[in-house]
């Protein structure tokens, strides 16, 4: 597995599954798992502790609310964390991603946008970052960015569906 999928519920998959979308469009192999840092604050610990030497390269972390997962988790591991604000019933987001992008200097989270563009762009960061040592990875993002540039280009008039 090069890529760690981890939300602090299930409630956070239909959100999060973007994230596992755009990983299975590039074919990158990938973990998806719930670790909560407040309800399972010991497995969090031993998962991001070990998780290099179990072979990942970049951490996805979702959470909403009083987002702690990405920050504890980039606090335990070196591997890159990206973090997903998962968006809330009560602040639609809010507190996730302020929760989440307010990393203290020298411990540092990669925040994306709230909900489901976050999580896709998530994957695809986490894609990108895996293809500065995999140039046919690579190829396939160019390739994915270009098709929609060209789906773009193509339909010009926003009348038209
Ligand atoms: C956070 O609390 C989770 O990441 C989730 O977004 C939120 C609500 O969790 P549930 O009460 O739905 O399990 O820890």
């Amino acid at each position: 597995m090069k890529v760690a999928i981890i939300m602090g519920s299930k409630s956070d998959w239909p959100t999060m599954k973007l994230a596992a979308d755009m990983l299975d469009h590039f074919g990158i192999d990938y973990e998806t798992k719930v670790v909560s840092a407040h309800r399972t604050p010991q497995l969090l610990a031993d998962f991001a502790s070990s998780a290099h030497d179990n072979g990942f390269k970049v951490i996805i972390a979702g959470a909403g609310g009083a987002a702690h997962l990405p920050g504890m988790t980039a606090a335990f591991t070196s591997l890159p964390v990206l973090g997903v604000p998962v968006q809330s019933k009560a602040l639609k987001g809010m507190d996730s991603l302020l929760s989440i992008v307010q990393m203290p200097k020298g411990v540092a989270v990669g925040t994306l946008a709230i909900g489901e563009a976050g999580a896709a762009n998530a994957g695809l960061l986490a894609a990108q970052i895996l293809a500065t040592s995999d140039d046919a990875l690579m190829a396939k993002i160019d390739t994915f960015r270009q098709n929609q540039t060209d789906t773009v280009l193509a339909n010009p008039d926003p009348s038209e569906s």
